[in-house]
């Protein structure tokens, strides 16, 4: 049966990746993994688009401006969101989420999400570099994998 799948092949075009500065010490940290890993997989520096904003709430609103205006091949979203550090958690992650979701379906651009949600301080360190990788880079290849998919099904 034909079974379709995004492979990690280097894709044509820009990636835009906004990145929100709460929690900057990770945030940053998911940059670095998200552009090493696009650089590893053939998406040169120069074709990356880097866009900070204040926290993971602000993410969705710049991810749907970019993703409509279409000069992106997808957007990677990055933030981090420590339960243990907020008494609105469940509204800033949960809103991010969803309004990463939205951005990406009204549009049909791939529109990642690489917000961490954590229950602790601890655990978004480990999931930004430390003993549970880094996905700032995992976001980047679902992104890449996006792209290549959605080329096949235009293909078709
Ligand atoms: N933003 C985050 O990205 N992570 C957090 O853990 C967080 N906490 O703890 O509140 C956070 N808050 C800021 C929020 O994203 C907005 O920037 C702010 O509410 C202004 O709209």
């Amino acid at each position: 049966m034909p079974t379709y799948e995004g492979d990690f092949s280097p894709p044509a075009g820009r990636f835009a990746i906004v990145v929100a500065r709460f929690n900057s010490m990770v945030t940053e940290a998911l940059l670095a993994g998200c552009r090493d890993s696009f650089i590893r997989h053939g998406v040169a520096e120069d074709r990356l688009d880097v866009y900070w904003v204040p926290g993971s709430f602000e993410v969705p609103l710049v991810a749907r401006k970019l993703a409509e205006a279409g000069k992106h091949a997808a957007v990677v979203c990055l933030g981090c969101v420590i339960r243990g550090e907020t008494g609105h958690y469940d509204h800033v992650a949960g809103q991010a989420a969803g309004g990463v979701l939205q951005a990406s379906l009204s549009t049909g651009v791939p529109v990642v999400f690489g917000v961490l949600t954590t229950e602790s301080v601890e655990q978004a360190l480990n999931r930004s570099g430390l003993k549970a990788g880094n996905k700032g880079g995992e976001a980047a290849l679902a992104a890449i994998e996006m792209v290549n998919l959605l080329a096949k099904i235009d293909a078709k």
